[in-house]
């Protein structure tokens, strides 16, 4: 066992669950973009190991394009705080737009991109993320692709981590209470 396993108490989606689930994705959005070449944005970091699997399942053009925007910082709670660290290169006006982002949980991180690139004018504006924990929301928002609904706890790995830990998991798991009890060295 690594040092990371063993701070895990189970693993809520495994690699090959996410690899189909994935590739199911990618179909989706390959049909519904057909011939648009839509921009993807990825919400950095959490965002990257899925957009990297994601771009790969969908076999019709696409670009890439970051942003980063803080809010958890390195705490579990959001702070409901939102503010662009780093702005797309991009001018998405009059482009399709498919925000790729990692989780939603109380759904402020989402709200804000979403007002603050409408009103880049895009020509249209969608959102894709592998998870959804709906118990969490506080904003009410539409989700036109989502990879898996997930219950209310705190979750890391493919990507999402704790205190910048656990991102490089290839799966998503349940951290050990204890791991986040644990007052810090
Ligand atoms: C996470 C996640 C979403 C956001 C979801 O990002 O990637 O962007 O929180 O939470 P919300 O729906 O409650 O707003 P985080 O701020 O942890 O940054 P990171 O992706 O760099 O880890
Ligand atoms: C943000 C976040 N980061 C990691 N794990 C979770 O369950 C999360 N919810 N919101």
């Amino acid at each position: 066992m690594n040092s990371m396993q063993k701070d895990l108490s189970e693993i809520l989606i495994s690699r090959e669950t996410i690899e189909r689930r994935v590739h199911e994705l990618g179909a989706q959005i390959a049909h519904d973009y057909a011939g648009q070449t839509p921009i993807l944005v990825c919400i950095l970091k959490g965002g990257m190991m899925f957009l990297a699997d994601l771009m790969r399942a969908i076999a019709e053009p696409v670009e890439i394009d970051f942003m980063a925007i803080s809010s958890y910082g390195s705490s579990m709670e959001s702070s409901g705080v939102v503010r662009i660290l780093m702005d797309l290169e991009s001018n998405i006006e009059g482009r399709h737009v498919l925000i790729v982002e990692d989780i939603i949980d109380t759904g402020h991180t989402l709200s804000y991109i979403i007002e603050n690139l409408s009103t880049r004018r895009p020509a249209s504006l969608h959102i894709c993320t592998l998870l959804d924990k709906p118990d969490r929301r506080e904003v009410d928002i539409s989700l036109d692709y989502v990879g898996f609904n997930i219950p209310n706890k705190f979750v890391i790995g493919y990507g999402l981590d704790y205190a910048e830990k656990y991102r490089n998991l290839p799966f998503v798991a349940v951290l050990k209470p204890e791991v986040y009890l644990q007052p810090s060295p």
